[in-house]
């Protein structure tokens, strides 16, 4: 059986709870209180500590699914928990103020730490008319060359398929399949 870790970062609100929660086969261990920082969101509850779920992919994948705490108060916290993580999967919220900003912080705070990042943009359905382009836009203008995706963290599916990029490109890395290393 091997034993994965995922970490799950971002801002307040983009969703990470939400899509550990959407994956998870355990209930999910979290700590939400009430958000006291409504001038950086509007949200009722946020998450002050880590949250943890696990997924099973198969009969020898499991997974420990780990969420970071959204405020930038927490920060030095954030590439501790990435550590010995397979990835780490940034969730912008489309709909910040300024989501590019919000890509660049996250981006800094884990490059040369970690071994692999994955972007996921979450909240596109609500904000339709602003262009999910200026993204890869961005990544290539700073020559950054991370997988991109579009994600409703409230869909499994769409979770899923990033675990499930992040497990095939590290497979590919090691050469191991299904658990058995190739030669
Ligand atoms: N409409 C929409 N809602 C989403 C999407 N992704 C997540 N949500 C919702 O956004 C809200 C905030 O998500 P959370 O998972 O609490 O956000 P978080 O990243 O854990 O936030 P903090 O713990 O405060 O840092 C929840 O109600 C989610 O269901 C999306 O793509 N579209
Ligand atoms: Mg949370």
């Amino acid at each position: 059986m091997q034993q994965y870790k995922i970490v799950f970062s971002g801002p307040m609100g983009a969703g990470k709870s939400q899509a550990i929660a959407s994956l998870s086969d355990i209930s999910v261990l979290t700590t939400e209180v009430t958000n006291t920082d409504q001038e950086a969101h509007q949200k009722m509850l946020t998450t002050v500590g880590i949250d943890y779920g696990e997924i099973t992919l198969d009969s020898h994948t499991k997974i420990g699914l780990y969420g970071t705490p959204g405020q930038q108060r927490f920060s030095f916290i954030w590439p501790i928990i990435a550590q010995g993580a397979l990835s780490v999967v940034i969730l912008i919220d489309h709909t910040a103020a300024n989501p590019l900003d919000d890509l660049q912080h996250y981006i800094q705070a884990f490059e040369g730490k970690i071994n692999h990042l994955v972007i996921g943009v979450t909240h596109v359905d609500e904000m339709l008319e602003r262009p999910v382009a200026i993204y890869r836009e961005w990544l290539e203008k700073n020559e950054l060359n991370y997988p991109l995706f579009t994600v409703d963290a409230r869909h499994r599916e769409d979770v899923l398929l990033l675990v499930e990029v992040i497990i095939a490109s590290f497979e590919a890395r090691m050469n191991v399949k299904d658990g058995e290393l190739l030669s």
